[in-house]
């Protein structure tokens, strides 16, 4: 297992779109523990493959707080099931430090595939719906910041230049 490095906005290649995956093989299933390394030390509760610069379509998840519920959703499609939007106070791995609302739909379902390359189909609301949709937004290369106002978006990006530069 590896921790893997995280890229952080306003890196370009945070926007790159993902392609799916052909095969669910070995490689798959070692960058899949690797992220799940890299985002339980984060710690994190959800992290797309595009966050560690592996442009194919692969999420892992887990909400719990005792890492209880590890979850893989590989060439994910969702179908909102409720119009209804919900609000949430995100945050990203990729977006360190801070946390915006944000408003989606609650209640999504989900296909993909599993760790083993096994379809399912799932029913899911509250945080795991939110965090899945943000992941997803992730493949296309998009952010949760996108959502947000250009003042707050231009705010956020010049303190993490800022940070990045302090760092480097
Ligand atoms: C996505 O985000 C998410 O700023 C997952 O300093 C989050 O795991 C979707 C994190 C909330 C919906 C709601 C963020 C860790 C982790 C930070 C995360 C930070 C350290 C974010
Ligand atoms: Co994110």
């Amino acid at each position: 297992m590896a921790q893997l490095s995280i890229l952080e906005f306003p890196d370009p290649r945070l926007r790159t779109r993902a392609v799916p995956v052909a095969q669910v093989n070995a490689r798959i299933q070692q960058l899949i523990d690797d992220m799940f390394e890299t985002m339980y030390a984060a710690p994190g509760i959800g992290l797309a493959a595009s966050q560690v610069d592996v442009h194919e379509r692969v999420i892992v998840m887990d909400i719990t707080d005792d890492h209880s519920n590890p979850r893989v959703f590989i060439n994910p499609e969702i179908t909102i099931i409720d119009d209804a939007l919900g609000t949430y106070d995100e945050g990203c791995l990729s977006v360190p430090g801070f946390y915006e609302t944000v408003e989606r739909p609650s209640i999504i379902e989900v296909a993909a595939l599993d760790r083993d390359g096994r379809p399912f189909t799932e029913r899911l609301d509250g945080l795991m719906g939110i965090c899945l949709q943000h992941e997803i937004d992730h493949l296309e290369g998009k952010l949760f910041v996108d959502y947000l106002s250009p003042l707050k978006r231009q705010r956020i990006r010049s303190k993490l230049v800022k940070e990045q530069k302090r760092r480097s």
